[in-house]
Parts: structure tokens; sequence; C-alpha cells
């Protein structure tokens, strides 16, 4: 043991990692060295004020660590039990699977170098006893899902708790105004009893166990130490999602199943799966198989067939990740026009048609039929309420350029495009929900004035046009609708210096308006666009800059320290590192674990 600080030594070897604490954004590594020594005591302070009780990422509402009480865990023995009188039990599949994932991912593959541990003063704990309060492991996480855990690691009892008192949620949901803050709802419910949402399970693994595993570290002569700690937790926002695309460029599903496991680190819980757009169709429809055999780069290596995509639907279920699909319409709809002969609009060049296509054709019945087949597969695919309906940046030119399209516009009375637009969207957004699904769309949707279920999730991605995102956000929730932020935090852009500070800082309740107004905010995504990353950056320019995100959506708003982040993500990010995802560095510095 070799103790640095009072409560959060952490003197990690393979396996558990962990970062010496480095210097925090002020950097002093420039000034000449007489200023330096004058600035010594001042940055000595400021680094020791910088040390996080705990290593954890993202923050919890609310931990206590008892620096001076610490317990031993020894690997061989150590394991994850169920509480007699938890309501879920061995060969739930989902606990059970998280069981043996987490004890890999906190001792490792071994071998451990000391059996024996003659001298050791600490009091030796076997076991976590984990209690669920919910019946049932085959369902899906959910919006509503309730992410609430307690963590208490003491003398007395080693146990993780589901908190939840889910009210049941298919029967009530209607009567739970969704204007209500989440948190608000939750503690309305806390009181509630009785009835339970079977998917709070998959929340209490993915969640409480992954603060488990950060609490935990490893001494040089190998053994795994965690502190006497009370955590109770859970999240500001209930849409903490990312977004991945892979038309711009073809992700292997190793890729995409990594990034689940980096989301799962992080506590994200929606994997936004921006699947098709203009250059490729990867994904293999069973309806319409033509779509992916033309539209795809490769229909025999870039394409998700069904298979494929139950295996990421099913192994973000077992990480209490949600998976909302985009298909994007009627814009960014080029690789379509392969396997759907007649459903693009062809672009005139004067008065004959160009050879080229632009957005999904509105005027034609036959456009209807189709998306009213396709999005039934859909549906059914993808077990999430919500789909994503897209309909951003839709270009105009190809429509205006078209003289049948002209014809229509006149005959309906549509004087601007906008209005087609709208026309086009309102019939899919009718389809949609005859299939009982809810729905996200971007920003224009509403935008363009296009008639929205109440219940519609807006997309807020446009820094500023036609106002700055968080006019964008006031507008949206004064209308009554709830809002997704996204454009703050877009990963595929980067530049020089510690970008994820900026990301970090936004707060997405940070508009003018009332307590409803914040209340429809549910959340928000960081994206990472595709058309400069493929399998090769994708994994360092996602992390840990996506953890700034994460900490946002997770984290009380009162969470805004720079100096403690930096430590706590530099430190993740080292352990990001040990697990096995090829994080990025914040800045100078090395990880502990490169030494062992
Ligand atoms: N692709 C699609 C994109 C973007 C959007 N839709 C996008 C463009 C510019 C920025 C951010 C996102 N690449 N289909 C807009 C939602 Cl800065």
């Amino acid at each position: 043991q070799r103790p640095r600080y009072p409560s959060v030594s952490r003197t990690l070897p393979l396996p558990v990692g962990s970062c010496s604490a480095m210097p925090g954004p002020g950097q002093a590594g420039v000034l000449p060295p007489p200023l330096l020594l004058l600035l010594l005591p001042l940055l000595a302070v400021r680094t020791l004020a910088a040390q996080p009780e705990a290593y954890v990422w993202p923050w919890p509402q609310k931990i206590s660590v008892s620096p001076n009480v610490t317990f031993a865990l020894k690997p061989i023995l150590f394991r994850f039990q169920y509480s007699n009188s938890s309501a879920v039990q061995l060969g739930c599949s989902v606990l059970d699977q998280a069981f043996v994932r987490y004890l890999g991912i906190i001792f490792g593959p071994g071998p451990w170098l000391s059996r024996h541990h003659p001298g050791l003063k600490q009091t030796v704990k076997n076991s976590l006893e984990v209690f669920v309060n919910v019946p049932g492991c085959d369902q899906f996480p959910e919006m509503n899902s309730v992410e609430n855990y307690t963590l208490t690691l003491s003398d007395q009892q080693f146990i993780l708790k589901a908190h939840t008192v889910w009210g049941a949620l298919r029967g009530c949901q209607e009567e739970i105004p969704f204007t209500r803050s989440y948190l608000g709802a939750y503690l309305l419910w806390l009181g509630e009893t009785g009835l339970y949402n079977a998917s709070d399970m998959i929340l209490l693994k993915s969640l409480g166990l992954e603060t488990f595993s950060q609490l935990i570290w490893r001494s040089a002569e190998g053994m795994f130490y965690v502190k006497q700690t009370e955590v109770v937790d859970f999240p500001r926002f209930p849409h903490r999602g990312l977004l991945l695309d892979t038309s711009r460029h073809y992700l292997p599903l190793q890729s995409i199943l990594e990034t689940l496991d980096g989301m799962a680190y992080n506590k994200f819980n929606v994997f936004h799966w921006h699947i098709v757009d203009d250059p490729s169709f990867p994904y293999e429809s069973m309806t319409f198989p033509e779509l992916s055999r033309k539209g795809s780069y490769n229909s025999a290596t870039h394409i998700y067939t069904i298979g494929d995509v139950k295996k990421v639907i099913e192994y973000a279920r077992m990480r209490g990740i949600r998976v909302i699909s985009e298909f994007d319409t009627p814009g960014h709809t080029l690789s379509w026009g392969k396997g759907i002969p007649g459903l693009l609009t062809p672009c005139y060049s004067g008065s004959t048609p160009s050879g080229t296509f632009g957005p999904v054709n509105p005027i034609l019945n036959s456009t209807y039929e189709f998306m009213a087949s396709f999005f039934q597969e859909i549906s059914s695919v993808f077990p999430d309420f919500y789909l994503h309906l897209g309909g951003d940046e839709v270009d105009f030119t190809c429509w205006r350029s078209n003289p049948d399209i002209k014809a229509f516009m006149k005959k309906r009375g549509f004087d601007r495009f906008e209005k087609l637009e709208s026309f086009y969207i309102q019939k899919l957004l009718n389809i949609v929900s005859s299939y009982r699904k809810g729905y996200m769309v971007w920003q224009e949707v509403f935008d363009n004035n296009v008639k929205l279920n109440p219940d519609t999730v807006v997309h807020v991605w446009k820094e500023r046009s036609p106002f700055p995102y968080a006019l964008e956000m006031q507008n949206v929730t004064k209308a009554g609708f709830r809002a997704l932020l996204s454009a703050p935090w877009y990963l595929n852009r980067i530049s020089y210096g510690q970008d994820w500070q900026e990301i970090y800082m936004v707060d997405p309740l940070d508009f003018k308006g009332s307590p409803e107004q914040k209340s429809l905010v549910i959340g928000g995504e960081a994206c990472m666009w595709g058309e400069y990353v493929d399998e090769t950056n994708l994994t360092p320019r996602l992390w840990p800059r996506g953890g700034a995100v994460a900490e946002r959506l997770w984290s009380s708003q009162s969470v805004r320290d720079l100096d403690l982040a930096y430590n706590r993500l530099a430190h993740f990010r080292c352990e990001l590192l040990r697990r096995g995802i090829q994080a990025q560095p914040l800045y100078v510095g090395y990880c502990e674990h490169e030494y062992f």
C-alpha cells in the first residue's frame, strides 16, 4: 500500500488502473522557474483542493467515503450474491451475466499475486449482496425506468439495492403527465408500492455495479481494496444518449458492441443508431432486401443482418441501454433510391429530368405504401417505444425543379416548400402512430410547424439557426414538447486543446423558461457523425470526451468544478484503457498501470 492522499489513494497496477494526479487545467509547465517557484504554494493548495473524494465517473448524487475504514477483497473468494429477500434470484440472465462481467472488470483474469495475506489489517469482505424489488428479467429498459440505486459498503453490510418502485409503468403511463420533472415524479412514486417495473432491475445492474467497480483499487502487492462508502444515486435526466452514424462509414458489429461497453461505463442509457443516410444503406430489411443489396457499400460485408441488429439490441439490454433507430426521411435518403425505384424525387434541369434525385417523393401514393410497410417492419424489429424519424436538412432545390411537384403544390395551395415537407412528415407520423410507437424528430420538423402529437420529442441540433440552441430549447418547451439537446455536443468535431471542458460546462436547462418548461427537457445526446470517422478513429474520438456529456446528463447541476472533473476524468480515462477501450488522453501525463 502506498497511500498518497488521505481518502483517494489508488496505486493500481493491472487490472484495476489509476492515474497519478496530473496538473489540472491551469498549467504551470510553460512558466520560467522563478515564477513557478513563487506560484508553487498556490498550485499545491489548488491541486489538493481538486482531489475528489473518490474516483467515480459520472459523479453520484450523494456519496460519502470514510477515508479511514478500508475493506479488503480477495479475488478468489469474492462473489456477487442475490439477497435472500430479493425478488430476483439466480437464473436472471441480466444480473447473472453482469456479475460475471463485473468480476472480470474488477479483478481481471489473474493470476493474482498473493493468495495469502498474513499481515492483512483490513476486514476481508467476500461478497456484495444484491437486492432487487422487481421480479422478471426479460424486459427492456424504457424512457421512464427508474435508475436509482443505493450502495452501502460498511462493516455491517455490503449491499447494493434497487430502490425502485416504478408505479406500474404500462398501466399508468397515460396518467403520468410528462410535465412533471423526472426526479419529482420519482419522489412522488417512491411512496407507492406494490407495482414494480421489471426493467428497473436491469438498470440496477448497469449503474450500481458500475459504481461499485469504480470504487475498488488494487495495491502494488496485488490486494484489492475499497473504502467504507455510502452512495445514493439517480440520474438528473432520463435520456442520456449517444448517436453513432453507420452510413457515412460502415462500423463493424464489434465497434458497436465495444461502444455499448463504453456507454455502460459512463452510465449512458440510449444508443441512437443513425443507421442509414445518403451514402449507404447497411440495414438489411426483410421486407425490402433490395435496399441493402443495392444501397450498401458491400452487400456481403457492409450490412447489418437481422441477426446483427438483434445482437446489438440484446447486448444493449444487458447493459440497461435502449436502442433507438433512426431512419431519416425525406432528406438524407439517396441510398434508399437504388433499391426502391420511384421512391425519390427526380430532379429536373430545365424541362427534362437530369438523372439525379432529391428527397423522397412526397406526392405519390406509392411512397406512403412503401413507408407503411417499411416502418411496420422497423416497429417490430426495434422494441423501444420510440422511433427517431429524422426530418432534418431537407434540400428544396430538387423539389423546386420538378414540374409534377410544382403542380401538386399548386393544387393543394402550398405556397412554400416547408408546407410540402410538413405534408409528408404528417403522413409519416400518422403511419408510425398507428403502429403504437412514439417518435422523435430533428428540430426542423418543429420549426416548420408540422402538427405533432403532444408527446413528440424534439431533438435540438442546430447551434444557432434559426435561433441559438438555448432559444430553440425555450421555444420547443414553450410549445409544450419534450426536448432533447445535441447542438453543443458534437464529438465528431475536434480541435486543439481541452474541448471536453466546453462540452462539460453546457447546461441543458440554461434557458429562460418556467419550471414546467424545464421539466420537459428529458436529456440529451452526444453525436458522433461519421463523415470523418470509421472504426479506426471512433473510440479515441468518443472517449473520454463523451464522458463530459455523460456526467452533465447524470450528475447534479451543481457538479461543475473543472479541476475536480479533470482529475476524475483523467483517472477514468486510465480506467477505460485498463478495460480495453482506447480512450485518448485529456492532456499530458501517464497512467499508473503502465508500470505494471
Ligand atoms: N447528418 C445528418 C449530419 C448532420 C445532420 N443530419 C449534421 C450536420 C452538421 C452538424 C451536425 C450534424 N451529418 N443526417 C443534422 C442532424 Cl454540425
